[in-house]
This record gives C-alpha cells, structure tokens and sequence, in this order.
C-alpha cells in the first residue's frame, strides 16, 4: 500500500488513536467542524465538541463503519470547551476513553470516559483526572500488566505552564541551549479511573546521550504522544509542532530514557501533524491527517493511513507527507 488511503471522505476527522480490539481496527479521532473561530497560535479554532468512532477489518479497501456520536462535550459535567486528541485503552473487557478538554476556567484536563464496547457510547466521569492537564494521551497498557499514560504539547496545549506538574504563576517556555520540555508518563492505577503516581519526564537524548535542546526545533518533543513495541524494543513517537515533522525515538522500557532516531513523516498539507503506529493482519501502518480535501483549511483535516516499513535494523522508513 504505497499510496495513502483517505478513510472518512465525508466528514473532518484528525488525530487518529487506533487500537486492534477483538480483531478489528477501531479509529478514535478528534471531530474537526467550521466553528467560525478564527486561526491562531492557541489552538482555539481547534473546537472540537465530540467524538465518533470508526472501524474497519481491511485497511486498504474494507468498509470503514461509523458508531456515530459516542462522547458530547454537552454530557461532560466539567466541561468548558474543546475536545482535542483522545485515546482509548482495554482492561478487564472494559473500555476507557481518555481525553482532553478545557475545563470552566479554560484549564486542559484529562478526563475518563466508560464503555462496554470499543464503539462505545462512553459515559464520562463527575471530575477530571486528579493531577492531570496538558493534552493528548496515549495509553500504553505495557507486557508488564500494568497501563502507561503519555501526554504533554506545547503552546495551546499548554504544557509550558507547568512545572514539575505543579501549575507556574506564569508560562515559561525554555528556548535555544536550555533543554526541551519533556513528554509526561504516568502509570495508571489499576481501575484505570486516576493516576497511580506523579507523572515523570520521558526524556529523549540525542546521539551523543544528551537530552535534546529547546531550540532543537526539529527534534524536540511539542505533541502527539505515540507508543508502539517493535522486536521487543519500545519506539515513542511525537509531533515536532512548529517543523511539522512526526519523529521516533528508540526506548528500552515504558519511562526510558529514548534515544532519538529519525522522521517518519515529513511535513503534510495543513499545521498539525498527528498520528498513531499500529500492526494489523501482518502489516504495520500510519493512520493520520492533513488538510488536502478542505483545501488546507488548517482546522478542517481529513483522516489517512498508508503503510509503514521498517529497515533491517529496526529503524522506521520515512514516508513523504505527499503520498
Ligand atoms: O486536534 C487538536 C490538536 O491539534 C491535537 O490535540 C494536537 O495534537 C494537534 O493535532
């Protein structure tokens, strides 16, 4: 499969999160819409205010099925606005939406949502997750038992406002030689409702053993945690943010440290750059987004997947943000 496949030509959707459940590829992305807002660095024309969910059992010509609406952000008791990346973990055959929202007084908090099945409804929790905020989870439920939250982004994600998770009276967003802002992993408690300990710095070093640089544009962690296991190896996969790039980074466990590898998807039509790696039925791909089909509307993005390959030695092939 050399040449992208675009899988929701009706309707905007970005940030694909997908999971195999029950032999069957499930799609949780954000639900992009012309809300009016205008465009700028905050993210705030980014107003997404619900989910739907997608499958499919053959990537490249199988039916894509829509759940149709299965989170509002009208049912959510804390919620203020903006539904932005969400990911969906499986445990005790118990599915769990975790996903950011802004709360009353425009805060990003990460909140819960339950369901009986992977194409929901998913029913949210009274209260964000206690100690929670910045944007775009990822679950990682490792081969230890236990579930690895990733999450962080930077500028409207608001990462810089926090240090050693605790809120700063004012933003500090560190630039040139001082070092990046880290991804955050924290492991979750076992019902899968709250975080079992402070979250923790991933850092990503470079060649040298070195932990990246601020000013390090077009290697250092801004969005779009991702993880996945290849040969036995853990690959943590992020956004660059303002240089548009998807990169990897190699780890040994879930916490690391990561080494930084390379680019797997240059830059696409649109702002945001965002996506997730998973294997299916003996292939591994990319599901992600860009902006062709609204015209590059950076706001109105548009689902894709195309195949990944890997190198002999394990590392990622990189895949033109074109095809
Ligand atoms: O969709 C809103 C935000 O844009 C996501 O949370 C980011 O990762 C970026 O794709």
């Amino acid at each position: 499969m050399k040449q992208a496949r675009y899988l929701v030509p009706h309707d905007y959707m970005a940030d694909p999160s997908v999971h195999v459940f029950n032999d069957r590829l499930y799609i949780y992305p954000s639900h992009d819409w012309e809300s009016g807002i205008p465009e700028n660095d905050n993210g705030d024309h980014f107003n997404m205010r619900d989910y739907h969910v997608f499958s499919l059992d053959d990537v490249e010509h199988g039916e894509v099925a829509d759940h149709g609406v299965v989170l509002r952000t009208e049912d959510i008791p804390w919620a203020g606005r903006q539904l932005w990346d969400c990911d969906v973990a499986c445990r005790n055959g118990k599915y769990y939406m975790y996903f950011p929202l802004k709360d009353k007084n425009d805060i990003f908090r990460i909140g819960v949502a339950v369901s009986e099945k992977p194409g929901g409804p998913f029913i949210p929790r009274e209260n964000p997750i206690k100690g929670s905020y910045s944007i775009d989870p990822c679950i990682w439920p490792d081969e230890d038992g236990e579930y690895y939250m990733y999450f962080g982004g930077l500028w409207g994600g608001q990462l810089q406002r926090y240090r050693n998770n605790k809120a700063l009276e004012c933003a500090d967003l560190p630039e040139g030689d001082a070092l990046a802002l880290c991804p955050k992993v924290v492991r979750l408690r076992g019902d899968m409702l709250e975080f079992a300990t402070e979250p923790r710095d991933l850092v990503i070093l470079d060649e040298n053993g070195k932990p990246l640089k601020a000013g390090d544009t077009e290697r250092r962690f801004f969005e779009a945690s991702w993880m996945h296991q290849y040969n036995g190896k853990y690959y943590f996969s992020y956004s660059t943010g303002d240089t548009h790039l998807i990169c990897y980074a190699i780890g040994d466990n879930p916490y690391g440290p990561f080494t930084y590898q390379g680019v797997i998807l240059t830059p696409v039509v649109g702002w945001t750059t965002h996506h997730s790696i998973v294997e299916f039925k003996g292939k591994w791909y990319l599901f992600h987004h860009d902006c062709v089909p609204s015209g590059g509307k950076t706001w109105l993005r548009s689902l894709k997947v195309v195949e990944l390959e890997y190198n002999a030695d394990g590392t990622i092939k990189t895949i033109q943000g074109t095809v």
